[in-house]
């Protein structure tokens, strides 16, 4: 596969400094060098460049570097639409709110091949808020809801090409949602499995069926995967831990799964900050996750089921 590395360097989303150093960190762990070891082309596009900010001023003052971040949104959405041609654009964050951006560029992309965006959300968080209803301000909580169409953004952020079709999202590992988050996904449709869900039936099945109905589709798969969606214990890298998150396991198969599927087209890297980092253990978690989704294999596997035992 034809993989481009994006960096986007980003910090503003987050309620603690240090992300504009993720995309540094995970060149450090080896990023390019493991893709090309399984045999993917990789062109390292850089870092892209942020664009000069205008005034933006809203009614809701808890609100944290809006204008900055709504620069970005723009920068971003370019670089991932350009970057999306006839290639796998890997993005590195930056804290989550680059989501906005890459979402916003892949849809694009997407409505120009006529193929449906779907989304893969591997998160403690959904990121659902609007601008109106963060209470802490930071816009690494609206990227999804920005780019699934949600209302108040008009005005503040970019204007969308095209959003995400908020039924083609599938958001797992949640396990921190705040009450309009809560009301908000439900009223939109999007598909949420929680740590409860994952405890109950296990991550295999409910992905399967996600990934089945994005093959029913002939969908783009967009994987946004933060690093809070892993347990603390195994990524402490990120400034918004929770307890209870996937384990190394669960997190290594949905990105082997994935890879059997064949179906991602798109990936983002984010929220890791290296300040937080224990000898850089998380980043290379990180590259190593990038690796099981890219084609790493324990053993070799059937390329078609077989009846008959395991
Ligand atoms: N929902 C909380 C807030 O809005 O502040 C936490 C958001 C954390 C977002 C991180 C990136 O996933
Ligand atoms: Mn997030
Ligand atoms: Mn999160």
């Amino acid at each position: 596969m034809r993989c481009r590395i994006v960096g986007a360097p980003v910090q503003d989303g987050a309620g603690r400094m240090g992300c504009e150093m993720g995309p540094s960190a995970l060149r450090t762990a080896g990023l390019a060098e493991v893709l090309s070891g399984l045999g993917h082309s990789v062109e390292d596009m850089g870092a892209v460049q942020a664009i000069p900010v205008r005034r933006v001023v809203h009614g809701n003052l808890a609100l944290k570097a809006l204008p900055e971040v709504s620069a970005w949104t723009s920068a971003i959405a370019e670089a991932a639409y350009a970057a999306s041609k006839d290639c796998m654009p890997i993005f590195l964050g930056g804290d989550h709110s680059i989501s906005a951006g890459t979402l916003s560029g892949l849809a694009r992309r997407a409505t120009e091949t006529g193929r449906p965006l779907f989304v893969l959300w591997l998160d403690a968080h959904p990121d659902f808020h609007t601008l109106d209803t963060t209470a802490s301000g930071n816009l690494h909580g609206v990227p999804l809801a920005y780019a699934s169409g949600q209302p108040g953004f008009s005005g503040y952020f970019p204007d969308l090409p095209a959003a995400v079709d908020p039924k083609r999202i599938c958001a797992m590992g949640l396990r921190s949602v705040d009450p309009a988050e809560r009301s908000a996904l439900n009223q939109a449709g999007v598909t949420v499995h929680d740590m409860r869900a994952i405890d109950e039936h296990g991550i295999a099945p409910l992905l399967r069926a996600f990934l089945a109905r994005v093959s029913d589709e002939d969908g783009l798969l967009h994987v946004s995967l933060d690093v809070d969606f892993l347990d603390p214990s195994i990524a402490p890298a990120v400034g918004t831990t929770v307890p209870g998150g996937a384990t190394f396991r669960e997190a290594h198969l949905v990105m082997e799964m994935l890879s059997d599927s064949g179906l991602v087209s798109s990936l983002d890297l984010v929220e890791l900050n290296p300040f937080l980092d224990e000898r850089g253990r998380t980043a290379t978690l990180m590259v190593d996750l990038t690796a099981s989704l890219m084609g790493r294999r324990i053993m070799d596997r059937p390329t078609r089921s077989h009846s008959g035992s395991f």
